[in-house]
């Protein structure tokens, strides 16, 4: 299976794909082989309200890399229902199936019933792209909430599409969100308002005042549907990712993303172990001491601490 992502194999990359998605346990041991091939690709989120042009944008910017020949995988996290957003996007992949291009890889990933390990699922699929040798991969999320905001610290470069004639309680220039951009689009730069939320942004981003050699949040217009802005688009991604290179900006999100993915996978293993060990007979006294007021429950944690990495060394 291995041998065969590397390769590029399609029906491997996909199973790999499901297997991640339902946590299968060969998943774990295919990333583990997996990983010294990763960090080759740029990761690019795309993020923002629901129909602001998300897929349209991803399919543009699909068709200008190919243009570059890079090759791509695109990763739509659909939160909502295969009939909306997935359905539509769901057209784009049978459109660019047709056309028959070994250089893409597409699929969509729901969030039903897996909202905590979404971001970890994401980060796993992307890594599975990643290793089977695309050059570029592409995250579309619906919404400004907080899974958007983990998945988007797996992107390299953070896209918040916006468009004009969404109230201001709606856009996704509010509050917190806004600080995950590296780059700001204007998409639908068609419609009516458009210049209106051009200075909007303009004003909103005036208030980050960025060090000289630090990144300046750029806003670009596109309109999808027609592909206007896209190769300018793809400019600033690639000047984006040589920022992020040059001032070693790349290097410190990469360890402190690692950071945070290591102690999310101690704090994993040893709950498992925790829970494996209070199921057990043995910690029935341990339980009924606490119950009872005899001890209480920091002290038993500690013991439990010190009994299940006691119990890891011996092993
Ligand atoms: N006028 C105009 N329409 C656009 C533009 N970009 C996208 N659209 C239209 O907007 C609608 C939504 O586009 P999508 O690409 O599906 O938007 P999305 O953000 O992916 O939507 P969700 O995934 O459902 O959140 C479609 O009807 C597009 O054709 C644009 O630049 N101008
Ligand atoms: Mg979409």
């Amino acid at each position: 299976m291995v041998e065969r992502v590397l390769a590029g194999d399609r029906l491997a990359v996909s199973r790999l794909i499901s297997a991640v998605e339902d946590g299968a346990p060969e998943a774990e041991s295919a990333l583990r082989a997996l990983y010294r091939h990763t960090g080759r690709a740029h990761i690019i989120g795309i993020t923002g309200p629901a129909g602001s042009g998300k897929s349209t944008l991803t399919n543009e910017l699909v068709k200008e890399y190919r243009r570059r020949e890079l090759s791509v995988g695109v990763i739509a996290v659909d939160p909502t229902s295969a009939i909306t957003g997935g359905a539509i996007l769901g057209d784009r992949v049978r459109m660019l199936r047709a056309y028959g291009d070994p250089g893409v890889f597409i699929r969509s990933m729901a969030t039903r019933g897996r909202v905590g390990g979404l971001a970890r699922a994401t980060r796993d699929v992307i890594r599975v792209l990643d290793a089977s040798g695309k050059d570029i991969v592409v995250v579309e999320t619906v919404g400004v909430g907080q899974d958007e905001v983990d998945i988007a610290s797996s992107a390299l470069t953070t896209l918040l599409v916006n468009v004009p004639g969404l109230g201001d309680d709606i856009q996704a220039i509010k509050a917190g969100i806004l600080e995950i951009a590296d780059i700001m689009v204007l998409n639908k730069a068609d419609r009516e308002g458009a210049n209106e939320l051009l200075a909007q942004l303009r004003h909103n981003l005036s208030f980050s005042h960025p060090e000289p050699g630090e990144w300046r949040v750029p806003i670009q217009k596109t309109v999808a549907t027609t592909g206007e802005g896209i190769r300018e688009l793809v400019d600033t991604v690639g000047k984006h990712r040589e920022h992020l290179k040059s001032s070693g900006e790349l290097q410190a999100r990469l360890r402190a993303s690692l950071e945070e993915e290591l102690v999310t996978l101690v704090q994993e293993a040893v709950g498992r172990r925790v829970r494996g060990r209070l199921a057990g007979p043995e910690c029935n006294n341990l339980l009924e001491g606490v119950l009872s007021r005899e001890t209480d429950p920091f002290s038993a944690a500690s013991r439990l601490l010190r009994e299940v990495y006691n119990g890891q060394k011996s092993h």
